[in-house]
């Protein structure tokens, strides 16, 4: 086997862990934001003043039967500088507001929109613009409860409901859209007429250039930070808005932030933290957990929540940006955002409901893709397993411990001299072999394919993206860009380039493709990790690329940075799904992401630190992932950095059982952490979880399934799930899985032997493993529930019904035809009801009807004093909702996948909270074999152990219509 010193050499990673702050900026050191927040700052010394930006009504223009209406807009500082705002009401009553300069010097960044959208959303017809005298507005919904209404003097757009104002655009008068000019123009900052009067003296201040922009021209053409210098040939483009909630005390979401969920205020008195939020890609080595530094991607979505409605705006700027927030009262908020360039052009999402919400926004940026069903699975990592031995080792040494895995992974040491795709032949001689060993057992390999190429004549790449013109350019556009990164000397694909698409897909084809380069040494079963992709430059500024850096379209990198990584993230997904034909569905993990990135695979937290803060934040920050619309993501279990002590990595692999995406990840300079190295009790415990996780496959896949239809959430923080309960708004540390009813509460902290669980609701709830029932309050309650180290605090809510499948495997692919048990969770009127969504897991012929979708519903059957427990084929009773884009009319209820699966059963019904002790247990007129055990019933007010009913073995299909009887 490879020596693991051998590696060592390759990277120096410095021992101390904390974030060398200096390498990224403050909003202090960037200067549009420090221009930003100060305009902010002398409008709030300055209670009178207003904002500059008008519409002149003159300009409106609502085309009939359009349900978009445009404007010019002027700034009364720059009477010649015009502006066009266009305003438009879609289908679903999201509202989009755009705003750009006319015949400007140049053109600002306006694509940031048509890389996150799925496509341009149609316009409601039914929109009726009425022309005032100070305003334009409209009203709409089934209702006629929302309204729109755009102020001119000064420019206001405010979205109401009932009245009640949802979300305001410029109310505080932020909104600043810097126009280009010249360097000698931009030196005339003079004052414009000054209006007579008393208070003559407090306008003439605030109604100049000078007030507004500020006195001197703070870093408009040349910018430095540290060695670099920002060239800024473009000059000042920033733009600035306040976007205030007046109606709602909470806001969540702009992932990614090492935060609370509920995000903590910026700015105002006894602010949390001092930074705003910011929002700019970057690789941050040892990260903070508790901060409002950018990391990795950026989805500028938030959501703003109060126990009467949900609201949330998308703001579709791909450039640098920093947001501070405010409760200017514990029900408000206030928030102003502050982007390098581009235009204006913001989606006011109604609500009202926190689904409604999701529904507008995957609507227009789409829903998360269904993953491959392995992908839900166990996945095991580390950088690096060091050849295919290795491989195999890990391999035999899983199955020797009976410990199930679906995936092993490759990070960057498998590439010689780190040229992705080319294998290090020295230790990874037999790379198709190696691959197709794993895949014996129905496992899957993931390579690491970042977005640097070594500049390398013995690199065909590299060669071929040089010849076909598709890399970065360095600032002017003339040169490649060259940095420096793993492979030292680099150079980076332009994705924003339409040629490099077809040719990014030509690499992985697995057949030669004539003088080609193509990856012939991997399988159509090798999928992909693309990190990195930020971009990461070692040498760049703030470890990434230089603003001025030119891409494909002439657009500077400070426009599309926090856009570049979806955007290689894509290229792999598409490249991955012409892999084969028919296509597979195509895995690729992303390290850097931005809004629509949901559409093409899973994302990770990055490189965490093995710490209790860090796993604790973690949870949090894959809670913001999934209200920003990207469900499948995970941190690394175990922390990347450091060696965790056993009692940290089996709360860690706690964390990752119930995380969408669980991965297992460590650094290079880490001790190996394989499961199976521990020692008793610690392997056990972690071969029970990787076990539970898999016989809840079944329930994450359902989930993910309603995702991949509704853009719900795969995880529900309790704002989502009870959106009234006031009490659990705040809440980031439970949260329920999917729509099933199952709530987790993972430790995060040492030596817990019990913990306080939230119930939101006058509810039973059942322990998931001993099936004590607590009950919950109509105003909320904290129970405590044991969580020694082998218990993960789980209860499934009373009403649920949860689908498992409990035979230990391999690998989940060798699950497929498994029976199931379901757990009844009687509610107190003696009902429940659960989901289960099958298909093959692999292709995409679940778009072509083949799929299975049960419910399981229980009914209180009062005559013959027991319940009632059926299976219906739920695909037939919803017609009109579509599975992954096919309208259910067309689904045939005899498939050929549930042909597959005719033989599938149901081996167990277990029933918690049943009334009493059965007299006769049924299934079509069979009686069946039970086992009762007396407990507390699910009406009654007590806690305590619940009744159980088993039913064993019904011999009922998972495929059909049946119904047991339960008769007490
Ligand atoms: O490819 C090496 C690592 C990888 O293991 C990790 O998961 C990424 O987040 N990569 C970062 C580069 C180096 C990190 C120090």
């Amino acid at each position: 086997m490879r020596a693991l010193s051998s590696l060592l050499v390759l990277v120096a990673v410095p021992a101390a862990l904390a974030v060398k702050t200096q390498d990224f900026k403050t909003c202090t050191q960037a200067a549009f934001c420090r221009r930003g927040r100060a305009l902010s700052a002398r409008a709030q010394e300055n209670p009178s003043w207003s904002s500059p930006y008008s519409i002149d009504p003159s300009t409106i223009s609502v085309l009939p039967g359009q349900a978009s209406f445009t404007a010019g807009v002027k700034s009364l500082l720059y009477p010649d500088v015009k502006f066009g705002l266009d305003v438009r009401v879609h289908k679903d009553g999201v509202v989009r507001v755009r705003m750009d300069e006319v015949n400007g010097l140049r053109k600002h960044y306006d694509e940031a929109a048509s890389w996150a959208l799925i496509a341009e959303p149609d316009i409601s017809p039914e929109i009726k613009w009425s022309v005032g005298k100070s305003d334009v507005r409209a009203v709409y919904g089934d209702k006629k409860d929302i309204e729109v209404v755009v102020a001119f003097q000064p420019l206001k757009v405010t979205l109401l409901r009932d009245g009640k104002e949802q979300v305001v655009l410029n109310g505080r008068g932020l909104l600043h859209m810097e126009h280009f000019r010249t360097k000698e123009s931009a030196e005339e900052k003079l004052p414009v007429e000054q209006p007579q009067g008393d208070d003559s003296q407090v306008v003439m201040q605030v109604n100049s250039r000078a007030w507004f922009e500020g006195e001197t021209e703070d870093g408009y053409w040349e910018e430095q930070f540290g060695s670099w210098t920002d060239t800024k040939p473009k000059g000042p483009e920033s733009l600035s808005i306040d976007i205030s909630f007046p109606n709602h005390g909470h806001v969540y979401g702009i992932p990614q932030h090492a935060t609370r969920l509920s995000l903590p205020t910026t700015t105002g008195e006894n602010a949390f933290y001092s930074e705003p939020y910011r929002l700019y890609n970057a690789d941050v080595f040892e990260y903070l957990a508790d901060s409002t530094m950018s990391l990795y991607g950026s989805i500028p979505v938030m959501h703003a929540h109060s126990a009467a409605s949900t609201v949330a705006i998308f703001n579709a700027v791909g450039s640098e940006t920093w947001i501070d927030v405010a409760h200017p009262t514990p029900r408000s908020t206030e928030t102003h955002w502050i982007s390098e360039s581009g235009i204006l052009d913001v989606f006011l999402m109604p609500g009202s409901t926190p689904a409604d919400v999701f529904g507008q926004y995957t609507r227009l940026t789409g829903t998360p893709a269904l993953p491959a069903h392995w992908a839900l699975a166990y996945h095991q990592c580390r950088w690096n397993y060091v050849s295919s031995d290795d491989v195999r080792d890990v391999q035999r040494r899983f199955d020797l411990e009976d410990m199930p895995v679906d995936v092993f992974w490759l990070d960057i040491e498998y590439a010689e001299e780190h040229k992705y795709f080319i294998w290090d032949k020295k230790y990874f001689p037999d790379p198709v072999d190696m691959t197709r060993d794993v895949e014996a057992v129905g496992r899957k390999m993931v390579v690491i394919v970042d977005p640097h190429l070594k500049r390398a004549a013995s690199y065909p790449v590299y060669q071929e993206a040089q010849e076909r013109g598709v890399l970065v350019k360095s600032p002017g556009g003339s040169n490649d860009y060259e940095g420096w990164c793993w492979s030292g000397s680099a150079a980076w694909v332009d994705g924003f380039n339409p040629e490099s698409w077809d040719w990014w897909t030509s690499l992985f084809k697995t057949a030669p493709q004539g003088d080609k380069w193509t990856w012939t040494e991997s399988t159509v079963d090798t999928y992909i990790w693309n990190d990195m992709n930020e971009p990461s430059v070692f040498n760049g500024p703030e470890i990434s690329m230089p603003r001025d850096n030119v891409h494909y379209g002439g657009w500077e990198h400070r426009d599309v940075h926090n856009i570049n990584g979806m955007l290689f993230h894509n290229m792999t997904f598409q490249a991955l799904k012409a892999r084969s034909d028919p296509p597979k569905r195509p895995f690729v993990l992303t390290r850097s992401f931005y809004a629509g990135s949901q559409r093409f695979g899973a994302m990770w937290t990055g490189d965490n630190l093995g710490t209790w803060e860090h796993m604790a934040v973690g949870v949090r920050m894959v809670l913001a992932n999934n209200i920003g619309g990207f469900s499948f993501a995970g941190s690394d279990v175990g922390g990347f950095f450091g060696n965790p002590e056993p009692e940290m990595l089996v709360r860690w692999y706690e964390v990752g059982i119930f995380s969408p995406f669980f991965r297992a990840h460590a650094h290079i300079d880490t001790k190996r952490r394989e499961p199976y190295l521990l020692d008793e009790p610690y392997k056990g415990i972690i071969r029970s979880l990787l076990r539970l996780r898999y016989s809840m496959l079944p329930v994450w896949y359902t989930a993910f399934r309603e995702a991949s239809v509704t853009g719900l959430p795969v995880l529900r923080p309790h704002y989502v799930a009870f959106p009234h309960d006031e009490a659990g708004f705040a809440l980031d540390d439970q949260y329920f899985v999917g729509s099933s009813g199952l709530l987790v509460k993972p430790i995060c902290e040492k030596g817990a032997t019990e913990t306080s669980v939230y119930l939101p609701d006058d509810q039973v709830y059942y322990d998931y493993f001993n099936h004590y029932a607590y009950r919950g309050a109509a105003k909320g309650k904290h129970v405590t529930v044991p969580a020694e180290l082998e218990k993960v605090p789980l209860l499934i809510r009373g009403g649920s019904i949860i689908s498992t499948r409990e035979r230990p495997r391999r690998s989940s692919p060798l699950m497929k035809y498994d029976p199931f048990t379901l757990r009844v969770a009687l509610n107190a009127a003696g009902e429940a009801h659960g989901e289960l969504y099958l298909d093959d897991g692999v292709t995409f012929s679940h778009q072509d009807g083949q799929f299975i979708w049960r419910e399981f519903v229980a009914t209180s059957d009062k005559k013959a004093r027991g319940v009632r427990i059926s299976s219906r084929n739920l695909a037939a009773q919803k017609p009109s909702e579509a599975v992954d884009g096919v309208a259910l009319a067309t689904y045939d209820i005899a498939n050929s996948f549930v042909k597959e699966m005719l033989g599938v059963r149901v081996e167990r019904v277990v029933v918690f909270g049943l009334a009493s002790k059965p007299n006769k247990v049924q299934a079509g007129g069979r009686d069946l074999y039970w086992e009762f055990t007396p407990g507390v019933t699910a009406s009654e007010k007590r806690q305590g152990t619940t009744s159980v009913l088993v039913v064993k073995d019904p011999d009922l299909s998972v495929t059909s219509d049946w119904e047991i009887v339960v008769q007490t």
